[in-house]
């Protein structure tokens, strides 16, 4: 999921529109035929627009499933478990790299089949203890079905990343029919997702010196430790102030 660039489906119809242009920009400077133009954009914008819709759609189902968690509870624990929900559908930009690494058909069916993150949701928490309680009710919705899980916070990447990854599928209801649509879900903390923005940035900053950024990568995983270890006493300080044990404490 890219980090800061959140679309949304007021992006995706903006691309949209934005392609409908240039059809009738293409179709008046080579005299088109309006009906052929018409006939175009039946076959190919609006089955690529129902199918981005898809998983704006899920997104909505995903979120509101975490917002009903969230205030289900804030009455039952102490305050709010979720900081705040980040939601994107990938732009086309990185769907098209990922095509061609995964070197997939270029069709829709093969996109949904083998792309499992055109819908992202991020989910942002204070504490590590509550990313795993709301990934455990949200799997137990017996709508959710989970397609595979990397917990990157209990074996984080080299990098030094750390997050929950949930790829799940959820229902959504159209007109005439019920569809399966996938989603990505990123369970994360405050520090998780503030060290995550950092180094995204790094990653995309094509005019560092090699032997400057071979320091930073190196400070970047120091500051992960530092954020694991933060992240684990703001736990402990928790528990002890909700009266359970702490881990590491005593
Ligand atoms: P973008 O542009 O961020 O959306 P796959 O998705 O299966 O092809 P992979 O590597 O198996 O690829 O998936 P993985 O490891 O679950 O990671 C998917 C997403 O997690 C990435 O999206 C990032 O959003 C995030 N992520 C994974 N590793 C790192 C990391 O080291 N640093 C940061 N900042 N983010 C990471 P994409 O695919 O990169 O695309």
């Amino acid at each position: 999921m890219k980090e800061n660039n959140i679309v949304n489906s007021e992006d995706i119809k903006q691309s949209a529109d934005k392609m409908a242009k240039e059809l009738v920009r293409i179709s008046e400077s080579m005299e088109f035929d309006e009906e052929a133009l018409l006939d175009m954009v039946q076959e190919t914008i609006i089955p690529v627009e129902q199918f981005f819709a898809n998983y704006t759609c899920a997104i909505m189902e995903i979120e509101t499933k975490f917002k009903v968690l969230n205030e289900q509870f804030s009455l039952i624990y102490d305050g709010n478990p979720i900081e705040s929900i980040k939601s994107r559908i990938k732009d086309y930009d990185s769907i098209i790299r990922k095509i061609i690494k995964k070197n997939l058909p270029r069709t829709l069916e093969a996109i949904e089949e083998n792309i499992n993150d055109i819908a992202g949701v991020r989910v942002i928490c204070s504490f590590e203890e509550d990313i795993y309680r709301l990934a455990r009710c949200l799997l137990q919705q017996d709508d959710i079905t989970l397609i595979s899980k990397k917990d990157y916070i209990r074996n984080p990447k080299p990098s030094g990343y750390r997050s929950l990854h949930l790829i799940v599928s959820v229902p959504i209801f159209l007109e005439n029919e019920k569809k399966d649509v996938k989603v990505e879900v990123q369970l994360r903390t405050i520090a998780m997702d503030f060290w995550a923005s950092l180094e995204h940035k790094l990653k995309y900053k094509k005019d560092i010196a090699p032997e400057k950024l071979e320091v930073l990568t190196k400070e970047l995983v120091d500051c992960a430790n530092v954020s694991a270890s933060l992240d684990s006493r703001m736990q402990n300080i928790r528990n002890i102030i909700l009266g359970k044990s702490a881990d590491n404490y005593y």
